[in-house]
Parts: structure tokens; C-alpha cells; sequence
């Protein structure tokens, strides 16, 4: 459908067509990043579950492969679902993943690449004897899924972990191997969280608490923390924290209970779900890769053909200065597509005013920018607004005091139509300043089948830091990320009018009680990634 084209993407991850969720089994082998991800090759919703498969040199741009692994087996026949990889020391591929039986019984199956030495690993071999993991007893059959990356422990043994749940408590069961054939069911969970639901896509890693780069799944040890995620089912987000993994007892515990797995810090207040990442050996960073759905109906995607993308991958490392939360930022492979850089330096923003940024094509955009608010002003706010909250806001249009400030993108020249992406700032009855990131969609369409939700949450900014948020804007999707990654809200909006040429951007500051400074505001525009079909391409 035409009409519906521009709201497909120039550089983010998606098929040709139809439908894609979970991110699968991303690794770096050879030469290529691989990615593989939850498709359904019939149609724009889901179902009929296969595992798409596409490869690239620098996660931007991407040449299509084959299915990589289709359900045609009785352990897979109804959905060959999510999964993850292991590389094994002497550089072999380990590929787990949850089969839907012939009687849509969860189970773990095998997986390994046919010809190890293709570097584009498309074929792909499922283990005879599978499947591997049958729900234990006490686990319902369709609570066993979505097994991660293994991690090494001294022993010389692997160890998984598969979420389930028992009752309305999420959980985390951890098996042993030492060949990816046979396994053993530790005993407890490696983590349980009361009223959290059934645990999808768990993710289990170590972050370094010293050094920038990220760290291999199995490095354990000082200096290290571990980080827990869990894709909620019920609630259709992914919650993370941090803790202290105990190898010995095979337990895993939060620095802060009241921020543990589900109920306490998300990496992305937007839409962000089933995420995963991979240590990339070829960069020493881990990259977080993460499904963002549609947030229109399910009419407009069978019209237009297509559902979902993937947020641009992200490096995800621990915040060493707030040290409570990771920081995720676009891999620099992205900045290769930026082009025409226009920048603006210290432009003022007096209470209520709209600036428009003269920027050429404003539906691919990659933006920073800094703020900064007068001291006095900071210090002399009176107002309280205790349990600010972006959601249950005014939005873009609430104002008060110090807020909110920040840039209005995919808006058409008389804004009937924005998105608005901003910081403000709220007093506690504490007496301190807290500040909150959101995006306010209330605006975003003239359509009327789309959600308008405003987004966001809270976001640490410490003395002598400026307000700086960044922005990636592709067509239908924003990501915006604050304080370098404290915090990230991944958008999807469908703007009727502020499209392709007629998108505009401008800067705004709806406070009543303080002028704001843009000090710096850098926009490029952004060129669309190649996107090819194997095997119309040179590989070489
Ligand atoms: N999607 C997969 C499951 C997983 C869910 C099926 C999460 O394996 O639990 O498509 O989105």
C-alpha cells in the first residue's frame, strides 16, 4: 500500500515484508554480524513462527539470507521460537532455541551451523536427538522458554537459564551441561520475583565495573556485576538490574531490592521488548538488540504489509558514575550515515517559545543536543510537583516551572502534528529536583487508530551536567536517549502530514519559570542503510 510506505524505515532493521518480533541468537562469526529473528513469513501478524536470517558487516547495513531455521519437525512444528548463541572456545557455534511441539509443549532444541565454514552460516543442521529439555515437573508445558547464551564456570561446565514462572512469580531455571546434549536442573532458581509473571527471554551477563568495554558472558569475578533481564509477559516490557552473581550457589542478588528484575528499572520506557544482547568479540562491547512493535492497529499493518522493527543496536556497559544503572547508547557504526551536520550554539529559549531548526530532510534525523537552565532558577523553584509522572501528565503541554524543555521532531510546519521529546524537572516535597525524560505522542497523528501514549521516566543528571538527550529519528520510529543512556524511550509514531519532505523540527521550552539555553544542538541528516536480498550481491 503507497499510502502507507513512508512509514517504513531507512535504517533500522526490518524485512522486506511481513511480520518479525524477538531478536534471535545475534553473533559475530567470520567476519559478519549475524542476526537472526522471530519472522512470519505469511503474514504481517504473528504466527507460523520461523527464524529470518540476515548478515552484516557494521549492523547497519544488511543483505537478507534465507530462513534460516523453519518449523518441520515435530518438536518445532508449531514455531521455531526464540533462542540464543553460544560460541565455544575453539570458535564453534552452539544454537538453543525453544521448539512449540506437535502438541505445543515448550521445549529446547539443538542447533548448529551445517558448513562451519561459511562465514554467512546458511544452512543450518537441528540436532537428532531433540529435543534436549523437556519442561521439568512443577513447570507448566507452556511456561519453558527461551533459553540464553551459555556461560562457562570453573569447572569446565556450561550453565543456561530458561524462564518460567510458578504461580504469578517469574523465575529462573539454570541447567548444567557439558555438551549442550545432556543437562541437569540445578536446584532453586537462580533468581525468582513475586507477582512479575511468566519470565520471557531472560538475559544473564556480566558488566565490568573498571574498564569501558564489555565484558564475554562467561567473565565472572571482582570488579564485575551481573545483569538480570526479564521480558515481562504480562506487562510486555524489559526490566533489568543489577546484582552479585554467586557462582558456587548459583544465585543471583540484587544490589537493591527495590529495583529488582521487573519491578524496578526498564531499558526503555517506549516500546522495547524480548531484547538480547551478545558479546562482540570482534569490538569487546556488548550490544543489546531489542524488538519495538507496531503501536498502530493491526488493519494498517496487513495493509501496509509489514510489522516491526529493530531499535538500532546499542552498546550497553555499567554507568561508572551513577553506578545504578547500565548506559546504552547507538553503536558508532550508525554515525556513518550522517551527512550535512548543521549546527546551532547557544540559542535562548525565553519561557514558551517554539524555535524552528532549519534542518533539510527531517524524517531521517540523528540529533544531540545540550540545556542548560540558570542556577538561580534552579534553586529558587517553589512549586512542587511531587509524583510527577510522564504518563499520567500533561505532556509536552503541562507546564510548570522548569519544565518541560527539549525538541519537538516529525512535527508539519503548523504542528498539528509532533512528537515531543523533553526533559522536566520536578521538586519533591523532599525539596529535591528530580528530572524526567518522556516523549509525548498525544500529538504525534492526525490518525486516530494509533496510540498517543506519553512515555518516559526519571533520569539521574548530577552536579555540573548539562540536560543532554540524543535522537534518532527513521520515518515511523524515535529513539531518544538521555544523560548519555540513563534512560531511553524508543517511539512509534505515524504522523499523516509531517512526513518525507514536509517533516520539521524545532526546539521548545513550555517552562514558565526560567529561560533555557540550548548550548548545543548538532543535527545530521541521516542516509538509508543498503538493504539487499541474498543472492542478488557480491559478498565479498
Ligand atoms: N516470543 C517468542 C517466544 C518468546 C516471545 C515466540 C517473546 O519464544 O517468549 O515468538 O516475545
Amino acid at each position: 500500500n503507497n499510502m502507507l510506505s513512508w512509514q517504513r524505515t531507512a535504517f533500522h532493521f526490518q524485512p522486506d515484508k511481513n511480520w518479525m518480533n524477538d531478536p534471535n541468537g545475534p553473533l559475530f562469526y567470520k567476519g559478519w554480524y549475524h542476526f537472526f529473528y522471530q519472522y512470519n513469513p505469511h503474514g504481517a501478524v504473528w504466527g507460523d513462527i520461523v527464524w529470518g536470517h540476515a548478515v552484516s558487516k557494521d549492523m547497519i547495513n544488511w543483505l537478507h539470507l534465507p530462513l534460516a531455521m523453519v518449523a518441520d519437525k515435530w518438536y518445532d512444528i508449531n514455531g521455531v521460537w526464540t533462542g540464543s548463541a553460544t560460541i565455544l572456545p575453539d570458535g564453534s557455534i552452539v544454537m538453543l532455541y525453544t521448539g512449540s511441539t506437535n502438541e505445543s509443549v515448550q521445549v529446547q532444541n539443538l542447533a548448529y551451523p551445517a558448513n562451519p565454514s561459511d562465514p554467512l552460516l546458511i544452512n543450518w543442521v537441528k540436532y537428532s536427538g531433540n529435543p534436549v529439555l523437556v519442561p521439568p515437573p512443577g513447570i507448566d508445558m507452556k511456561d519453558f522458554r527461551d533459553p540464553t547464551t551459555a556461560w562457562l564456570t570453573p569447572n569446565g561446565d556450561w550453565r543456561i537459564t530458561i524462564g518460567s514462572k510458578v504461580n504469578k512469580t517469574g523465575i529462573s531455571l539454570v541447567y548444567e551441561t557439558k555438551d549442550f546434549i545432556n543437562y541437569t536442573l540445578l536446584d532453586g532458581w537462580l533468581h525468582q520475583v513475586p507477582g512479575t509473571g511468566m519470565w520471557e527471554c531472560i538475559d544473564f551477563y556480566p558488566v565490568s565495573l573498571t574498564e569501558k568495554n564489555g565484558l564475554d558472558t562467561s567473565v565472572n569475578g571482582p570488579g564485575v556485576k551481573h545483569v538480570l533481564k526479564a521480558s515481562l509477559d504480562d506487562d510486555k516490557n524489559d526490566y533489568y538490574a543489577l546484582g552479585s552473581y554467586d557462582i558456587k550457589k548459583d544465585v543471583w542478588t540484587p544490589d537493591n531490592p527495590e529495583l529488582d528484575v521487573g519491578i524496578g528499572l526498564r531499558y526503555d520506557y517506549g516500546k522495547f521488548y524480548a531484547s538480547k544482547t551478545f558479546y562482540d568479540q570482534n569490538k569487546h562491547r556488548r550490544i543489546l538488540w531489542g524488538w519495538t512493535r507496531e503501536t498502530d492497529s493491526e488493519l494498517a499493518d496487513v495493509k501496509k504489509g509489514w510489522a516491526s522493527l529493530q531499535t538500532v543496536p546499542r552498546v550497553v556497559v555499567f554507568d561508572h558514575k551513577t553506578k545504578t544503572n547500565v548506559l546504552q547508547w547507538p553503536v558508532e557504526e550508525v554515525e556513518s550515515l550522517r551527512s550535512n551536520k548543521k549546527e546551532f550554539n547557544k540559542v535562548k529559549l525565553g519561557a514558551g517559545s517554539i524555535i524552528p531548526l532549519d534542518v533539510g530532510h527531517a524524517s531521517q534525523l540523528d540529533i544531540t543536543a545540550d540545556f542548560e537552565i540558570q542556577k538561580d532558577a534552579l534553586e529558587g523553584i517553589m512549586e512542587t510537583d511531587a509524583g510527577y509522572n510522564c504518563s499520567t501528565s500533561n505532556g509536552a503541554s503541562g507546564r510548570s516551572a522548569l519544565g518541560p524543555f527539549g525538541l519537538l521532531v516529525l512535527a508539519d510546519n503548523s504542528r498539528t502534528e509532533q512528537t515531543a521529546v523533553y526533559f522536566y524537572i520536578a521538586k519533591d516535597t523532599d525539596g529535591n529536583l528530580k528530572t524526567f525524560f518522556c516523549t509525548d505522542q498525544s500529538r504525534s497523528s492526525k490518525a486516530t487508530d494509533v496510540s498517543k501514549e506519553i512515555y518516559g521516566s526519571i533520569v539521574p543528571v548530577l552536579d555540573n551536567e548539562k540536560f543532554s538527550m540524543r535522537i534518532l529519528v527513521d520515518h515511523s520510529i524515535v529513539e531518544a536517549f538521555a544523560q548519555g543512556g540513563r534512560t531511553v524511550i524508543t517511539s512509534r509514531v505515524y504522523p499523516t502530514k509531517a512526513i518525507a519532505g514536509a517533516a520539521r523540527l524545532f526546539l521548545f521550552n513550555n517552562a514558565t519559570g526560567a529561560a533555557v539555553t540550548a548550548t548545543s544542538v548538532k543535527i545530521w541528516e541521516m542516509d538509508s542503510a543498503l538493504m539487499k536480498s541474498y543472492p542478488d550481491q557480491q559478498t565479498a
